[in-house]
């Protein structure tokens, strides 16, 4: 199994570590590139929204990965980080997030992470830039159900200790995506872990609303939901929010 050289880019302050490393990926820089900041001035969610963390408080990185698959398979992607955070989490404070689908890591319904994936090149093989922010003692933001993962375990873990057992974790699922085998034991992996297959759920597209129950991922990482009897695939692009429990329009 080929191993992945890993080339850490620290730093005190930054914009946002994907638009930092979007620009290196777009230059070239190899997989296993990864930017690290104690603060981000400007940090990125999905949708234009912000991900807020004061310094040292969160791990806040971004990861090149250059995995052989198509552009419509970047779920997949975000679910070999996802599963990796996740892993690495359990590793080092027991606490055993559940992934809400497309990309949030949540410990009963509040959000300990949430990870931020950009497509920057699809010549040869696709370029992703796969961001993360993890809350280690910063809370969130007070208007949202959020934690960290000192407030679920009682443990304070630094940003470095939790990125070094998180691209272990990485390791050793990033040759999956390669194979249509190992995809499908990613996926495997990636339905166990989703706390949003068989909850009703209620999904805002830019010109609809979805609200059915959720029964699976498919080979690229869409949702699945059944609705009046046929099942309609959700794809990531589509999704403003989606919202297991809070059904009513
Ligand atoms: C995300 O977006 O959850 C993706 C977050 C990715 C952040 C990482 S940090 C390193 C890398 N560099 C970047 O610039 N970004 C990535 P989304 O699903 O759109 O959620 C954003 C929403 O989460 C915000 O609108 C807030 O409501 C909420 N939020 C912001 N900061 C949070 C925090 N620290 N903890 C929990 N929720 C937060």
């Amino acid at each position: 199994m080929s191993s992945i050289v890993w080339r850490i880019e620290h730093f005190d302050e930054i914009d946002s570590t994907n638009t930092w490393l979007s620009a290196r990926a777009l230059e070239g820089a190899p997989e296993g590139t990864v930017g690290v900041a104690d603060f981000q001035s400007a940090g990125r969610g999905r949708l234009d929204r912000r991900w807020e963390s004061p310094a040292g408080a969160s791990l806040l990185c971004s990861i090149i990965l250059r995995p052989d698959v198509g552009p419509d398979q970047l779920q997949l992607v975000v679910a070999c980080v996802a599963l990796a955070a996740r892993a690495a989490m359990v590793r080092l404070s027991g606490v055993r997030p559940s992934l809400k689908w497309p990309n949030d890591l949540i410990v009963d319904d509040a959000k300990i992470a949430g990870l931020l994936a950009e497509i920057v090149s699809v010549n040869e093989r696709l370029a992703v830039v796969v961001g993360i922010g993890v809350n280690l003692t910063h809370e969130g933001p007070e208007s949202v159900r959020s934690t960290s993962l000192r407030a679920e375990s009682g443990v304070t873990i630094s940003p470095p200790a939790l990125l070094d057992i998180l691209l272990d974790e990485l390791e050793t699922r990033r040759t999956l995506l390669d194979s249509a085998e190992g995809q499908a034991s990613l996926r495997d992996e990636y339905q166990r872990a989703l706390e949003t297959l068989g909850q009703v759920v209620r999904v805002e597209r830019a010109h609809d609303v979805v609200v059915g129950r959720a029964l699976s991922v498919d080979e690229y990482g869409q949702l699945m939901v059944e609705v009046d009897g046929k099942e309609v695939a959700i794809s990531v692009g589509d999704v403003v929010h989606v919202r297991p429990h809070e059904v009513a329009p």
